[in-house]
């Protein structure tokens, strides 16, 4: 297992360091191939070197994206010293054993840090290199391997110890070293095509904003991110952890509304306790509240239309923490203001980051944002009875809510009005239950109401209940095993039922 080294193959970035490597290889009566930089640093020191190009009968080509990638480099470092036919075919097709290969790589991390271009990023992502190192790695039983310019001056002695004879065991630590280096430069460019995907996320912690406060008052807080960026903040206290939560909770629910008429929706604890599409904001913003006026107390409002004055009159009889439009007329901004600490904030129209991250345990989870949406035309309609123009716009409108509130979660919407929902409940039946019993306490009368649900329906129990209380079409993602049960009991009774495809967990 031991190895003295003949033929050595040199192909680094960073040259420094490297001399001494050289002349003891030279010493040694090693002989060096190379690449174009390192051969010139090489023939610098007065030393004999060959090109790897005279080997490869090839020049380096592409831009240098093609230089050591050949067979006849890559026979030399992967044959197998003892197996008679890889003796054979070097043999044959006339390639040198390469018994050392040192790399140090593309400096694709330092690229990325120096706020390079795509395109140089790009450029620095070693291929040639990285292969060198891993087809020598592999090879460690015949081949040694240098992963590092780091590793210059152990592996200086490991040559000098013994005059270029290697130990396995040396070489077999070299490859463990080389594997280390090419996982650790492969997952730098996952990251790299990563974060590009998340450059929105990754813009927006570029600044932070220590908070009252978190959840509670005895929690610390802080909000990593730019709201200025994304607000301007026209009047009121500071926003507090529990206001931001509702905040994204009202910005999310009304981008779905962007294409609607007068939409307006008021937010408790991060879930819609009102909500309304109208011909005009006042209507929207009195049926909203209309919804669960008890609820809305302290409340967070969101418009998805400019506030005029009749609006923010009425909005000012309500006791609110914020409400968020795109835009306020001036006389209606002087009336919201005249509570101090109402928070008013002016949406700006920018994108919001498509990802999604969350601690648990010691680790964070991470997802892409839900932005499907089924539209009126995704719906398929599974029952006998098909759903009336209205009830198709009812189911669009719950099903756009059901989405944005916390599951297990159902919604009843009539005349693009949110009347009730039942939200976080442990079994979707008590969910039902919830909405049936606020909509009572309210006085709603529940015919002729839709019914929207977060995801499939496993028992034909959710709509049984809602056709007793008056229900008469239901919209749900589907794919229970015992959907057909569900259908049945509509077929059976009347209701009109549509699948999305869907599913819109929020937990
Ligand atoms: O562009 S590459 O991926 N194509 C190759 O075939 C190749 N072979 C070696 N880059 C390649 N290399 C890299 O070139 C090495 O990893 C090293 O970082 C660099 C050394 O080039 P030079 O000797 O010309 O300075």
């Amino acid at each position: 297992s031991q190895k003295k080294i003949k033929n050595a193959l040199i192909s680094v970035f960073h040259k420094d360091n490297l001399a001494p490597i050289i002349q003891e290889l030279n010493k040694q009566g090693v002989k060096l191939f190379s690449t174009g930089g390192t051969q010139k640093f090489i023939e610098d020191l007065n030393i004999e070197v060959t090109p790897v190009e005279s080997l490869t009968s090839y020049p380096s080509i592409l831009g240098g994206r093609v230089k050591t990638l050949h067979p006849k480099v890559f026979g030399g470092i992967l044959s197998r010293r003892e197996l008679d036919s890889d003796i054979a075919q070097l043999e044959e097709y006339e390639i040198p054993e390469i018994d050392l290969v040192i790399v140090d790589l593309y400096p694709f991390e330092d690229t990325v840090a120096s706020g390079a271009t795509e395109q140089d990023i790009i450029e620095k992502i070693d291929i040639g290199g990285i292969s060198l190192i891993r087809a020598a790695a592999k090879n460690f039983k015949d081949v040694v391997i240098v992963s590092s310019r780091e590793q210059y001056a152990d592996v200086l002695s490991v040559l000098q110890k013994n005059n270029g004879v290697t130990e396995l065991a040396d070489r077999k630590h070299l490859a463990k070293l080389a594997f280390n280096v090419s996982s650790h430069y492969d997952t730098a460019i996952f990251n790299w095509f990563n974060n590009e995907e998340e450059k929105y996320f990754k813009q927006s912690i570029t600044k932070s904003q220590v908070l009252r406060y978190g959840e509670n008052p005895h929690q610390e807080g802080v909000f990593y991110g730019d709201l200025d960026e994304m607000f301007d903040k026209l009047h009121g206290k500071e926003l507090s952890y529990n206001n931001l939560l509702d905040v994204d909770a009202a910005v999310n629910l009304i981008s779905e509304f962007s294409k609607d008429n007068a939409t307006f929706a008021i937010l408790k604890h991060n879930n819609a306790c009102g909500l309304a599409t109208r011909e005009n904001l006042l209507d929207a913003y009195k049926d909203a509240l209309a919804g669960d006026p008890v609820s809305a107390f302290g409340g967070i409002l969101i418009s998805n239309q400019k506030i005029d004055k009749a609006t923010a009159e009425e909005i000012h009889q309500l006791f609110c923490e914020v409400v968020i439009a795109p835009g306020y007329d001036a006389d209606a901004l002087e009336i919201l203001k005249g509570k101090k600490n109402r928070v008013i904030l002016v949406q700006k129209p920018i994108e919001l980051a498509k990802k999604q991250f969350r601690t648990i345990l010691n680790g964070v989870l991470e997802q892409d944002k839900d932005l499907k949406t089924a539209g009126g035309n995704d719906f398929t309609i599974v029952t006998k009875k098909t759903a009336t123009a209205q009830e198709i716009k009812d189911l669009e409108f719950a099903n756009k809510l059901v989405k944005h509130t916390k599951s297990n979660t159902i919604v009843f919407a009539k005349n693009q009005t949110l009347i009730s929902s039942g939200t976080g409940q442990t079994s979707r039946v008590d969910a039902l239950k919830q909405a049936v019993v606020k909509a009572n306490a309210f006085g709603f009368d529940l015919k002729g109401a839709v019914m929207a649900s977060d995801a499939f329906f496993p028992f034909p129990d959710c709509v049984a209940l809602a056709k007793e209380a008056g229900i008469t079409a239901v919209v749900q993602p589907g794919g229970s095993i015992k959907d057909q049960e569900s259908i049945d009991y509509c077929d059976a009774n009347d209701m009109a039922m549509v699948t999305t495809g869907i599913r819109h967990f929020r937990h």
